[in-house]
């Protein structure tokens, strides 16, 4: 650091850089659509080793195709510290949720380059596989893995709804990585936006995010029977989606039950055979229960299966109820969320404690190695929608504070 300012990133390089990685499976309405393990997630992949192996980095792919791109520090045998997040989108995704925490992991390590920094620990940017878990469920699939919260044959046969596994897939773009899955990590660092409301409504620039909440999903096939929509009598049917519909409202209220903190949701939902006038004689539905408390958590899934299963007895429906992903809310490290907090007092960005309401791979990597996050504001709160947005000087100042945290434990040789 020079006498009086800390060191800055080259905000108008990572704004290109996040523009140029939009055009990637860009959508009509401004948004981003690379799902997992695509040809556009290949695309975006390939363009982010190319930046790292222009900025000097080596680069290596694990079995579940996470990317690390790594500036090695003056002593390889000490742990790296690690910055990255998804690049993998939404169907209808926006262009920062992901790639800004990538995207900021390289511009950190352009920075260094810049300055001609020497760090003790080697730095490393890191792409994450299938962390929405939209086109492979369950969500954080490969993080999991490297941090052991899933086995390596779990992940990679997660299939999408064409029965396409992760594992062939990765072959299939070229990233099914020899190196073996896990290993220890000086610290985690995630740049986020933060997806919701809180900091862009309070005027706040930096997310000192201290926690993030637990998750449980579920998958809920009802059956009932198929049946004509003209002369089968109302009290004779045995109508499975009429079953979904009021499973459906039923978790709305359960997540309205549980307010303020609680979210329920339900996010798809099949019928068959989907004919106008065919009875619906099978459904299949998923559950989102988000909640900071992990008894409240489990009341919610209690909530669940007994709803479920009065619904079905009283509609003559049979059901299976599967629950696909849980974890258990998170506390971030200590360490790690005070080198967040000085980065942010040292720039002097506004900045305020807050809990992470989605998911992120630092939610398992905390598992295996001391983890933080930082968030910065988007837009009106929206994303996982084409509009998502952020403004330039939100972009910088997270990057900003990253890079104050990577120097602070990188450990930086005079
Ligand atoms: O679901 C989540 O919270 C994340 O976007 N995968
Ligand atoms: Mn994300
Ligand atoms: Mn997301």
């Amino acid at each position: 650091m020079n006498n009086d300012k800390p060191h800055q990133i080259n905000a108008e390089r990572l704004w290109q850089s996040l523009m140029e990685m939009a055009q990637i499976g860009a959508t009509d309405k401004g948004g981003s659509c690379r799902l997992a393990l695509t040809d556009e997630d290949k695309a975006g992949r390939d363009l982010f080793v190319r930046w790292c192996t222009e900025a000097g980095c080596s680069i290596s792919v694990d079995q579940m195709g996470n990317i690390f791109a790594r500036r090695a520090g003056n002593d390889p045998e000490l742990p790296s510290v690690v910055a990255g997040s998804h690049l993998d989108t939404q169907p209808t995704g926006g262009r920062f949720d992901g790639v800004y925490g990538v995207l900021t992991g390289l511009e950190v390590i352009r920075t260094l380059n810049d300055l001609g920094l020497q760090t003790k620990h080697s730095v490393e940017a890191v792409c994450w596989t299938n962390e929405e878990g939209s086109r492979f469920a369950p969500a954080m699939v490969a993080s999991g893995v490297f941090a052991g919260v899933y086995e390596l044959d779990y992940g990679l046969s997660r299939s999408d709804d064409q029965g396409r596994t992760m594992g062939e897939e990765l072959q299939r773009i070229g990233y099914a990585g020899q190196v073996p899955m896990g290993r220890p990590l000086h610290a985690y660092f995630e740049a986020h936006i933060e997806q919701g409301p809180i900091l862009v409504e309070e005027g706040t620039t930096i997310g000192i995010v201290t926690d993030a909440q637990g998750q449980r999903w579920y998958e809920i096939t009802l059956t009932g029977v198929e049946s004509h929509a003209g002369p089968t009598p109302m009290d004779r049917r045995k109508d499975a989606l009429v079953g979904a519909a009021r499973i459906i409202a039923r978790v709305n209220e359960i997540g309205l039950s549980h307010a303020p903190l609680a979210c329920s949701t339900v996010g798809m939902i099949d019928a068959y055979p989907n004919s106008r006038n065919v009875i619906p004689g099978r459904t299949f539905i998923t559950v989102d229960f988000r909640h900071p408390d992990d008894n409240v958590l489990s009341q919610m899934d209690r909530a669940l299966r007994d709803s479920v299963a009065d619904i079905c007895h009283k509609s003559g429906l049979e059901y299976e109820l599967e629950q696909i992903f849980y974890y258990a809310p998170v506390p971030f490290d200590k360490g790690c969320i005070s080198a967040v907090r000085a980065g942010a007092d040292q720039m002097g960005y506004s900045a305020r404690e807050i809990v992470a309401g989605a998911g992120h791979d630092a939610c398992f990597i905390a598992q295996t190695a001391p983890t933080s996050m930082i968030f910065i504001p988007c837009v009106d709160g929206i994303s996982h929608n084409e509009v998502e947005d952020i403004k330039p000087e939100w972009a910088t100042a997270g990057a900003n504070v990253m890079l104050q945290a990577i120097l602070e434990k990188s450990g930086v040789l005079e």
